[in-house]
């Protein structure tokens, strides 16, 4: 019988794959390809190239241990194609297959290339997800808003996680209400588990460092976990030490604490070393255990049964032009503080620094720092977009775009966010211990040493009071900005001005 040829891809390590579960390991042939195309869409951090590399290579084995055959080609390799389909051809002709079995890529980009290869390839529904595609096209069918609440809810009653029968455990279906405890320094946490790489891993480091060097970040200290037993372990570790606390300081930052209680397994996630269900379990259990409270078990089941899945829903049924949206037409491209250039901001400094080093950073970080500068300065989303995609370790386009292009940048014009996820200075004030030591005053509204987010705040919002100010929900801040004296709101405008007029002439903000 004719081989046939299995691809897995790098964030598809999963031994319950649907293309491994659809090929036969008797007689086809796993094909796993690191492949430049692949390594330099964008600049990703090296970090997140090492994870995937490393993770790879692992699962390579243990699939050999299981009895598969696999075709595996490293980067070094003077024969390797630079594309997954280049890839893809070479191995066909070698083993004379005549048919690849794929699962569906999580990019646009990609899946057009399997479809358009000059080879017949079966791609497969990824379903490592709770909610299928067709699924979510059902419930958003005739929808006039896609609202998280209501598909959040149906995943509960799907899963039957936190059920009591057809009731939400503890009475409600969401306790974010509490949720928003400020950071406090005693806080301090000993964070996720750390593994000491191997020597496989140690290989794909010296090649990262070699190849991916002049990147945006660092490989090295590299403590991630590259295998599905160490995947488990860092749940496990969040489980009992940092979960209780998940609920009430999600949103909370910390100089001195990149992760809180957070769990920082998203990585490990989005590449297929946990699933969403397992992750779901080992959090139940431990509620009810009675070792964490209902808010934190709640919080952190919507964020993967929820959020997660209703990304994915919106990117596939949007579209690939979705992440060319620009409906509020900003233009100005990416500062170079992005890519750790010299600010005066110590939020962002301190997001960026945190970022170049750890490939991580947490929600409120990425959407309350970073994202909401970016939409109050007018950056192009596109570019925005990139950057996420590059920096993050967990970010892959099916969960990244909908986050950046339609949840941070309003640039959907409002499928995902009802309104901008926009603040002055004074919420990063509240929920961090940032503006303590920032150059910048955070209580000052305007003049040369007031904080730019509450310069940017108002300017964003005047600029775009066409588009934003019939929102009921925003109605209040506008009868603010109007109710302020006029000499007031010219000293805001014009310091915006300045503030943007700066970062037009690459001058330090
Ligand atoms: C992100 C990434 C990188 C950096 N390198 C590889 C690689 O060499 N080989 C591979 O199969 N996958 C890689 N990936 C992950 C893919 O980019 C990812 O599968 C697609 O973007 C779809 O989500
Ligand atoms: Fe950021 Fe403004 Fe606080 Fe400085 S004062 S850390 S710029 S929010």
């Amino acid at each position: 019988m004719v081989a046939r040829l299995v691809l897995v891809l790098g964030d598809q390590l999963c031994p319950d794959l649907s293309a491994l579960r659809a090929a036969d390991r008797t007689r086809d042939i796993v094909v796993m390809a690191e492949v430049m195309e692949e390594g330099s869409y964008v600049p990703h951090h090296p970090k997140k190239i090492a994870l995937i590399l490393a993770a790879m290579r692992h699962f390579a084995e243990e699939l050999r241990a299981g009895g598969w055959k696999v075709a595996y080609t490293r980067l070094e390799d003077p024969e390797a194609a630079p594309s997954i389909v280049g890839e893809l051809m070479r191995r066909a002709e070698e083993y004379g297959a005549g048919e690849v079995i794929a699962t569906q890529p999580g990019e646009w980009r990609l899946i057009a290339a399997l479809a358009d290869a000059p080879l017949t390839v079966r791609q497969l529904p990824d379903d490592r997800f709770i909610c299928t595609l067709e699924e979510f096209n059902r419930w958003a069918e005739g929808r006039k808003e896609l609202r998280l609440e209501y598909f959040y809810r149906e995943m509960r009653r799907k899963t039957g996680f936190l059920m009591e029968g057809d009731k939400p455990a503890g009475g409600k279906w969401n306790f974010d209400h509490g949720n928003r405890k400020r950071a406090q320094a005693d806080m301090l946490r000993e964070g996720p588990v750390r593994f000491a790489p191997d020597a496989i891993t140690q290989e794909v480091l010296d090649l990262v460092e070699a190849r991916f060097g002049g990147n945006f970040g660092v490989v090295r200290p590299f403590w991630y976990g590259v295998t599905r037993d160490a995947a488990q372990r860092a749940l496990d570790h969040f489980a009992q030490h940092l979960l209780a606390g998940f609920g009430d300081y999600q949103d909370a930052m910390l100089e001195q604490d990149a992760f809180l209680h957070h769990s920082v397994i998203s990585m490990y996630l989005n590449i297929g070393l946990l699933s969403p269900r397992e992750i779901c379990e080992r959090v139940i259990a431990q509620w009810q255990a009675g070792l964490v409270p209902i808010n934190a078990a709640e919080g952190y089941i919507r964020q993967v049964i929820g959020w997660r899945e209703y990304m994915r829903g919106i990117y596939f049924r949007e579209g690939p032009g979705y992440v060319r949206r620009n409906v509020l037409r900003h233009g100005r491209p990416l500062p170079a503080m992005f890519w750790g250039g010299e600010t005066r901001m110590n939020c962002i400094a301190h997001v960026v620094g945190q970022t170049r080093k750890e490939a991580y950073a947490h929600h409120i970080q990425r959407l309350m720092v970073t994202g909401n500068f970016a939409l109050l300065a007018g950056i192009d989303p596109g570019q925005v977009h990139e950057w996420y995609l590059a920096v993050y370790a967990d970010a892959f386009e099916w969960v990244e775009a909908p986050n950046v292009i339609g949840m941070s940048q309003f640039a959907d014009g409002g499928i995902i966010a009802s309104k901008p996820y926009v603040s002055s200075g004074n919420y990063i004030d509240k929920m961090s211990d940032y503006c303590r030591s920032c150059a910048y005053a955070v209580k000052e509204k305007t003049g040369e040493n007031a904080c730019p987010f509450n310069l940017l705040y108002w300017d964003f919002l005047v600029r775009h009071r066409e588009r934003i100010g019939c929102n009921p929900r925003m109605g209040p801040v506008y009868r603010t900005w109007d109710k302020m004296d006029e000499v007031r709101r010219r000293a805001v405008l014009d310091g915006a001005a300045r503030v943007l007029g700066d970062l037009d002439a690459g001058r330090i903000v």
